[in-house]
């Protein structure tokens, strides 16, 4: 017999099914048991007649059940199984569970839920972060890919950093030392002049961050994205704009029920304003008596911004643009219009920057004495610099942090809760 989900039975009134999953909850009353059987696509109540099995069934053991699947207006859902036959097919070892798996609270701190994870991710509310999230990547995906992007894996172990020096992890790359990747950001920009023109990767990023905080991981997912033969930074802006739009509409159409389960309901996106990093300095002095550290803002002033923007633009995105050279890294493009100010961007999002974005230096001889004004060796980027004498064409691209992505979508309170298994400072485990 072929195994039905719980989200399909609502077709199989009055016939024989086979259900699998976990069991939830148990009600023994005695004559009788209701048992809440858990399956990936929800939960169903069964009926049992036979209590033998009671003696050794507990909460979360694995079963299959046989039975008739029949309409009850009073069950949870509004059908229920009487069960002809329940097998434990995965059984218990535990005394006692970490935390509760079918109570509303679940009573346990962020810590104790990551070390039981795959306990904590039994909890429906917890696995729907993770739909969502596989859906934003999808989303990524089939956006850049129907503009005529091609998928891209780089290294993830490299001979140097791409963000500036400090932040890398060592590795022993035998008799070498390497690095983990910061970012794909000089692999992505030779794959646009190695003539993909449009590329973009969804990969790990590794950042030895010194402190743990609710917005920061040392292993985080970057949603990259670059392409060649552009104007000037705002073909990038316009890029990640449409992302968006086009993102909350799929989630909309695909992730109904995770967003009704987590509670979240997604608005439309407004056009998203672009401001000069200079202006928004000025409107967090002026309007919050908020000064800004040099070039450019920090953690409390994203969530004044965005405070300021959603009342002022009715959105919760807003692009900051023009930063300084001096806080670039040396790889962006110089503004043409603004003595000592970059093509670059960064995006903020209900008070948190998810985006960093921009258009490059493309001319062999200026990104040379770029990296020589930045105290960089050209000789120790040869490998990245040879890809730029023959003919690279002007190009940019922006990065999005899919956790940071995720958390601001469902509101969530710390970046951990957005990531299956988080690297910070006090953990590698699970
Ligand atoms: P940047 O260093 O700003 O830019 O990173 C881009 C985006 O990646 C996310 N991010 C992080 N998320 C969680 N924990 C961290 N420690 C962390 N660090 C960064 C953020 C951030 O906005 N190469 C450029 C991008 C580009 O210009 O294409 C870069 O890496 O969401």
């Amino acid at each position: 017999m072929k195994r039905t989900l719980v989200d399909a039975l609502s077709s199989k009134v009055g016939q024989e099914v086979l259900l699998k999953g976990w069991i939830h909850q148990i009600k023994n009353f005695g004559k009788f048991a209701f048992l809440i059987l858990r399956d990936k696509s929800g939960v169903v109540q069964l009926i049992l007649e036979d209590l033998e099995i009671l003696k050794e069934l507990k909460l979360e053991a694995s079963v299959e059940v046989k039975g008739e699947a029949k309409e009850n207006q009073k069950a949870p859902g509004g059908l229920e199984v009487q069960v002809q036959n329940i097998k434990i097919v995965g059984k218990t070892y535990y005394d006692l569970l970490p935390f509760s798996i079918n109570q509303k609270d679940i009573k346990a701190s962020l810590e104790t839920q990551l070390d039981h994870r795959t306990i904590s991710l039994r909890r429906p509310s917890k696995r729907a972060v993770f739909k969502v999230q596989a859906e934003i990547e999808e989303a990524f995906r089939i956006y850049l890919r129907e503009k005529g992007f091609t998928e891209i894996h780089t290294p993830k172990i490299i001979s140097s950093g791409t963000e500036g020096g400090s932040e890398l992890f060592t590795v022993n790359y035998f008799d070498h030392r390497a690095f983990l990747a910061q970012s794909p950001q000089f692999y992505k920009q030779m794959m646009v002049g190695a003539g993909f023109e449009a590329v973009y990767e969804v990969g790990h990023a590794y950042r030895a961050e010194l402190h743990n905080t609710w917005r920061h991981l040392n292993e985080y997912v970057s949603l990259d994205a670059e392409m060649g033969f552009i104007e000037d930074e705002n073909d990038l802006m316009d890029l990640e704009e449409g992302f968006i739009r086009f993102l909350f509409e799929h989630l909309k159409s695909n992730c109904q029920k995770e967003l009704s389960i987590l509670g979240v309901k997604l608005e439309k996106v407004n056009e998203i304003p672009r401001i000069p990093l200079k202006e928004v300095q000025n409107i967090l002095l002026e309007e919050y008596h908020k000064k800004s550290p040099v070039g450019n803002i920090d953690a409390e002033g994203e969530i004044l911004l965005s405070k300021y923007i959603k009342e002022n633009y009715h959105s919760d995105f807003v692009f900051i643009t023009k930063y300084p050279a001096s806080k670039r890294p040396m790889y962006t493009m110089p503004d043409d219009q603004m003595d000592g100010m970059t093509k670059s961007f960064d995006l903020i999002y209900k008070g948190l920057e998810i985006t960093t974005g921009g258009q490059r230096i493309h001319d062999y001889e200026m990104l040379k004495n770029n990296m020589i004004r930045f105290g960089v060796n050209p000789e120790d980027f040869e490998f990245y610099l040879n890809t730029f004498k023959y003919g690279m064409p002007p190009h940019g691209g922006f990065a999005i942090g899919l956790e940071r992505l995720t958390m601001k979508v469902l509101d969530l309170d710390n970046i951990r809760e957005a990531t299956l298994f988080p690297r910070d400072l006090n953990r590698i485990e699970p």
